[in-house]
């Protein structure tokens, strides 16, 4: 069954950075309507208000991009949030959305779900093939029950719900929260900090040596509709930026941008999670999808959007 030429679209997480995103993405390409819910509306780990929600609405297409996200620590501190926040939302919003008829969901996985050791760039077919990452286990086991989730929900019932597999991400709205973030907008804020307070040096986590693949959320939500339009099939799809950098060469980039000049110092102590994990983009890329933001400009844009939003309160 093919979705309506102007179709009732759920973004589910629309307040995240993917979210977010995504949501500018459909609201400049216009049609269709586009629903969303608050969380004081909506509490996605609650099965019957998520089963009410969705049999009142009545989608015709649900983009799942809620989701209890966090950097290398958060991951590692909290793995009950992790594991049970991401499983609850994943299976509620999937077994909910096939309950009140949706045919098409988009559910967004990441990178972590693949094995640790996994032959570089990481195809899909990796999947499953060896032990994960022990920093971000708790996160990625919950994301690969969404991923079989959707492929159960496909194969028992013919539904047309897929998976897409983003890189590392970054972006505006993204947590800039020095605890629990995400190397990069962690980076922007001690560079941004030790340049106010004139520091001389900034203390970057692990040894600089991990390398991790870095695609604009912009990007991503393009690549989201683009597989939304354009892909059926039950095997996740890899939509990344198709290379990768050093975490010493992202804060020489970051330090650049933000124009802290001071020394770059690394704090072996704190993990280094997985050495690397660049996936394999060749398959999104064949269907005619390719990222268009460099990393340079893209971190440029942030650091704007960061000066605006938050660096008062940083
Ligand atoms: O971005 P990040 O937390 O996520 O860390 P992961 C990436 C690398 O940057 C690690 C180093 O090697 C960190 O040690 N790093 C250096 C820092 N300085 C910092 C800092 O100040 N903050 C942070 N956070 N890192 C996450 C997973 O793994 O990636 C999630 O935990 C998810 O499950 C996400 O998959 C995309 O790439 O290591």
């Amino acid at each position: 069954m093919k979705p309506p030429a102007a179709p009732r679209i759920w973004v589910a997480g629309h307040r995240g950075m993917v979210g977010s995103a995504i949501l500018r993405q459909l609201r400049a390409r216009g049609g269709g309507e586009i629903l969303t819910a608050d969380r004081a509306e909506l509490d996605l780990t609650e099965q019957a208000a998520v089963r009410r929600w969705l049999a009142d609405r009545r989608p015709d297409i649900v983009i799942l991009a809620a989701a209890k996200v966090g950097g290398i620590l958060a991951n590692d501190s909290f793995p009950v949030d992790f594991l049970y926040q991401n499983l609850a939302i994943a299976t509620n919003v999937i077994e909910a959305a096939h309950g009140a008829g949706v045919d098409r969901l988009v559910f967004l996985g990441s990178s972590c779900i693949y094995p640790k050791m996994a032959p570089q760039p990481i195809a899909e077919e990796s999947l499953l093939t060896g032990p994960l990452e022990p920093t971000n286990e708790w996160y990625a086991i919950a994301k690969i029950a969404g991923i079989k989730l959707c492929q159960a929900y496909r194969r028992q019932f013919g539904r047309r719900y897929i998976s897409v597999m983003p890189s590392n991400l970054y972006g505006p709205n993204d947590n800039f929260d020095l605890e629990t973030s995400h190397v990069l907008p962690a980076l922007i804020r001690k560079f941004h900090e030790a340049r106010a307070s004139g520091a001389g040096a900034v203390t970057i986590w692990g040894t600089g040596a991990p390398r991790r693949e870095f695609l604009h959320v912009d990007d991503l939500a393009r690549g989201v509709l683009f597989c939304m339009d354009h892909y059926d099939d039950p095997e996740p799809i890899n939509c990344g930026a198709g290379d990768d950098v050093t975490i010493r060469e992202l804060a020489e980039i970051v330090a650049k941008a933000v124009g802290f000049r001071g020394e770059l110092m690394f704090d072996p102590a704190r993990p280094d999670g997985t050495q690397r994990k660049l996936m394999d983009s060749s398959r999104i890329a064949a269907l005619g999808f390719r990222p268009s933001i460099a990393l340079e400009e893209g971190i440029a844009g942030v650091y704007r959007w960061f000066l605006d939003h938050c660096s008062a309160a940083a």
